[in-house]
């Protein structure tokens, strides 16, 4: 058997004891950020989402109620909790009291549908899965109801607002009903020991290149680290108001600096339940928001509303664009048209985070994607030989450092991880963290990037098998192992296709069956009947099947063949490349 420690792989010991010895790491958890800001200014306003507005005293009591509910519930240290809430109080509570138990929530983002869910669960073995109700018009008690009968270890499913018909005959819990009083625990089952600082306190997510998504183990000294040296890199102090508009589950609303940044300087965190412009401003313009984030296509928008919006924004001193390339274009006209200044973020749940500063010469914040935040973090740029380039020359960026981990969650044998060589820890040549880890323990980001003379850095490209879809990620071969489950689907092959709004968007071409069908499955040559498989079947497919909404393919080309097989025996990859520049080009 695998121990529970040996399932988050850690820094060398004499790293970790430099990184100590340096103030990097420190004896401090994220449960402190919270109880000595309450201490030291517990009547400031720290929290504002929907109808709701606490102080840091009243945070601080919230998370200690839920604590003690959630104990009660039978939530124990080191047990994952998969969270799956939107942007609201209760992600924020929720996520502060698990920290205080020790258990280890695993952060899944709203978008996310049955094949993730099952998976995060699957993969970690989580014994609780917490839902909204309802969000967007999707209804995430039926989804939970769904994944609860295949997942025989998740014992708990709580819900954030009303359990309602199928969640009360399932026996979900209401959270709202764990908010234990002060008094209300008994002495016979005490909390347990706060974590420390070196415990795993969060699962993220990558953003997958494979067919399995990969969860990164974050502890509590590291995620810290990126906290305070992202703070030293952005205008977010005390008196500052931080816009959570993109779901803040994700790591750059939430630590760069994010969420936890702005609890961390004791500055207030506004929450928009979606990142609509009309709710966006709404919310900058009542609570005088100082700074918010947002992904390119995002900010797009918002530019757009703001030539013409009755709201005003005159408070907005910063917007952060990040998680996908922002052209020039964009970056050039953020000043000017918000009256804000831009900072560039190009960071990764695997850890390195990139920051323009807000003094950099306007030439730096439009073209470059800004330098490491830490004076720690190490970056490599070398040639496919794993070669240093000269500096100025484009390579594989590769980084080790303080709050970059070295290495992915392994999950326990039988969870899925044996014999599948795209699980880390499954020891295949595959194993991600055989490949994804340098020996000497760098992370291949996977981008293509120059590091300038100046020390700033441009993304260029990029060579692992990822598609950007305006930040959000998505891996091909997820997305085409989906559709080779399909039994009317002999090949697929998913592509990136330059977007305009989005930067990237999908295509699939898909090579229906044609032969050694059975009765059910039609095509019109067999005379069967049946309809030939047509684009909408293949995305209505997707859905039906839990994929998220935006791995969903933009476009579906149903093909006899795929064009360029006329070159030979080619690799996914090298098919991949050769779709995206026929095909798809310009359409
Ligand atoms: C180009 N590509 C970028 C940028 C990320 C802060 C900000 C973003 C993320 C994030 C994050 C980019 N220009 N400005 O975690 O803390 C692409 C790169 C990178 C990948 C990481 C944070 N900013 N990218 O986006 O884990 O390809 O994190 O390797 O989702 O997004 O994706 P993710």
């Amino acid at each position: 058997g695998t121990t529970t420690r040996s399932r988050y792989p850690d820094w060398p010991e004499d790293y970790a004891r430099s990184y100590r010895a340096q103030g990097l790491w420190r004896d401090e958890t994220l449960c402190d950020v919270l109880s000595t800001r309450a201490a030291a200014h517990g009547d400031r306003l720290a929290l504002v989402a929907g109808g709701t507005r606490l102080t840091y005293d009243e945070l601080a009591a919230r998370v200690d109620g839920l604590a003690a509910g959630l104990h009660r519930t039978g939530i124990r240290r080191g047990d994952h909790v998969v969270v799956h809430l939107p942007n609201g109080a209760a992600f924020v509570e929720t996520f502060f009291a698990l920290l205080r138990l020790g258990a280890v929530a695993v952060l899944a983002l709203p978008a996310h549908r049955r094949t993730e869910i099952v998976q995060f669960c699957g993969h970690t073995g989580a014994v609780a899965y917490i839902v909204a109700d309802k969000h967007l018009g999707f209804d995430y008690r039926a989804l939970a109801a769904e994944v609860s009968a295949d997942l025989p270890a998740l014992r708990h499913v709580i819900v954030a607002g009303e359990p309602g018909e199928v969640g009360g005959s399932h026996g979900f819990h209401r959270l709202g009903d764990l908010y234990d009083r002060p008094g209300d625990s008994t002495d016979a089952d005490p909390l347990p020991e706060p974590p420390v600082a070196s415990d795993v306190a969060l699962l993220q997510l990558s953003g997958g290149s494979t067919g399995v998504p990969k969860l990164i183990p974050r502890r509590h000294e590291d995620y810290l680290c990126a906290i305070r040296e992202s703070l030293d890199a952005c205008p977010l102090d005390a008196r500052s108001v931080f816009l959570g508009a993109l779901p803040v589950a994700h790591n750059f609303p939430f630590v760069s600096p994010g969420i936890l940044g702005a609890f961390h300087a004791g500055a207030t965190v506004v929450l928009a339940h979606v990142p609509s412009p009309d709710v966006v401003f709404a919310l900058i313009e009542s609570e005088r928001v100082t700074i918010t984030s947002a992904v390119p296509p995002l900010a797009l928008s918002w530019l757009a509303a703001a030539a013409s919006t009755r709201h005003d924004l005159s408070s907005l001193e910063v917007l952060q664009i990040g998680g996908a390339a922002c052209g020039t274009d964009l970056a050039r006209r953020v000043g000017p048209e918000l009256d804000a200044t831009l900072q560039q973020v190009f960071g990764m749940a695997e850890g390195l985070i990139n920051y323009t500063r807000l003094d950099d010469p306007h030439e730096v914040i439009v073209a470059t994607q800004g330098r490491p935040c830490s004076a720690a973090d190490e970056i490599r740029i070398v040639d496919d030989a794993g070669d240093p380039v000269p500096d100025g020359t484009p390579g594989h960026l590769l980084t080790r450092g303080p709050y970059t981990i070295r290495g992915y969650f392994e999950p326990a044998h039988g969870d899925g991880g044996a014999g599948d060589p795209s699980v880390p820890g499954s020891g295949s040549p595959t194993d991600p963290n055989r490949t994804a880890f340098t020996d000497d323990g760098f992370y291949r980001t996977g981008d293509l990037a120059v590091l300038r003379p100046d020390g700033n850095l441009a993304v260029v490209g990029r060579i692992k098998e990822q598609i950007n879809r305006g930040g959000e990620k998505i891996s091909p071969d997820e997305v085409e192992g989906r559709l080779l489950a399909h039994p009317g689907i002999h090949d697929a092959a998913v592509v990136a296709v330059p977007d305009d709004a989005l930067g990237e968007r999908t295509c699939a071409f898909v090579i229906p069956r044609r032969t050694q069908a059975g009765p059910e499955q039609g095509g019109p040559e067999r005379g069967d009947g049946a309809p030939p498989l047509g684009p909408r079947d293949v995305t209505r497919y997707l859905r039906r099947d839990g994929l998220a909404a935006y791995k969903i393919p933009d476009l579906v080309k149903i093909v006899d063949e795929f064009p360029v097989i006329g070159i030979g025996k080619i690799s996914r990859v090298q098919l991949r490349r050769a779709l995206a520049e026929s095909r798809c080009a310009g359409e």
